[in-house]
């Protein structure tokens, strides 16, 4: 019988100490590196890019053990999230913050606990530059200024007068978020050269699709003479292709709207090579290398660049067809 007890309590002593994780997960001998990535959400093709990168990057058979939460595009579940992780001890967060605001807080706690944060895709607005180690990401307001240049060049293969009167709608991203911030603010800034350029309305469709063809469908009860749409992300562009066919428009190259949009994803080529789209600028999604290479530097006790952006490009319909076999997503 004693023999029995002493069993009983080995074996329970033993499931206690698993499930607290004490018996770390080994790949071939090494203890793995425990990476917790706060993901926004799955609304749109960019994001299921940029989550596969991910995916791909952080494996068993690299040394990795790789936790993701899909916060569903709510800020509030990033923060559990986040508090979740650093109950689990992880050894790296990786954050991609759904909107800029808020995260003085829990990456307070992050810190505190010693596990170091590295934040990919849109930027948080801090003070405290000490509460993340890294950040790699696009450069929105850049893109903002390409898509000015996108227009002018679409306009220019249209056969459109540089000085023709033309009616702008734009379809915002999830408001608050540096991809919106960026790429509303930087074609404002530089639509302003462009006197002739009027900007009928923006309203945000949420980076997806569906809420992109609510938003557009508005937009045309609104105004029925709309020359441009600025959609500042392809999902939401897809949307409102759909909105201009339903209303017996047409758009893209030889259509009576000329449609700029933002990510590049492959049916963004696909519509640009239906002629639905004429101009997209590249948002790059393929953030885990970038995000390993910081992880492998820190391992290695190794300084990081605070901040790095990933090159993007803008692509044209004419083009579209030579270079769609040669993208990565
Ligand atoms: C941009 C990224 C945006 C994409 C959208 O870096 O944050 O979020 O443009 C995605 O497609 O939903």
């Amino acid at each position: 019988m004693r023999m029995f007890k002493k069993t009983l309590v080995f074996i329970l002593t033993f499931m206690m100490l698993a499930s607290l994780g004490v018996f770390a997960k080994t790949t071939n001998g090494k203890k793995q590196i425990y990476v917790g990535f706060v993901q926004v959400g799955a609304e749109s093709d960019w994001r299921m890019a940029n989550t596969k990168s991910m995916q791909q990057t952080f494996t068993a058979a690299k040394g990795y053990k790789f936790e993701m939460v899909d916060a569903q595009q709510k800020t509030d579940k990033q923060i559990a999230a986040i508090r979740d992780f650093i109950q689990k001890d992880v050894d790296y967060i990786v954050l991609a913050p759904n909107t800029e605001a808020g995260w003085d807080t829990v990456l307070g706690e992050a810190k505190a606990a010693g596990i170091p944060v590295i934040i990919v895709d849109r930027m948080i607005k801090t003070n405290d530059k000490s509460l993340y180690t890294a950040w790699v990401g696009s450069n929105f307001k850049k893109e903002g200024y390409d898509a000015v240049t996108a227009l002018e060049n679409a306009l220019k293969a249209k056969g459109v007068a540089a000085n023709k009167q033309l009616n702008i709608v734009t379809l915002q991203g999830t408001m608050g978020s540096s991809a919106q911030i960026g790429r509303t603010e930087g074609f404002a800034e530089k639509m302003k050269a462009h006197k002739n350029w009027k900007l009928l309305g923006k309203q945000s469709g949420d980076f997806t699709e569906e809420k992109g063809q609510e938003v557009m469908e508005s937009f045309l009860k609104s105004y029925p003479d709309i020359n441009v749409v600025i959609a500042e992300n392809d999902n939401m562009a897809f949307g409102a292709i759909k909105a201009i066919k339903a209303a017996g428009k047409t758009c893209g190259p030889k259509g009576d709207i000329t449609v700029i949009s933002f990510d590049a994803v492959h049916a963004a080529f696909e519509a640009m090579i239906k002629g639905d789209i004429d101009a997209d600028v590249e948002c790059n999604p393929l953030h885990g290398p970038r995000v390993e290479g910081l992880i492998k530097a820190l391992e290695n006790k190794q300084s990081v660049n605070k901040t790095a952006y990933v090159t993007e490009g803008t692509f044209y319909a004419k083009d579209a067809a030579k270079i769609i076999k040669k993208r990565a997503y």
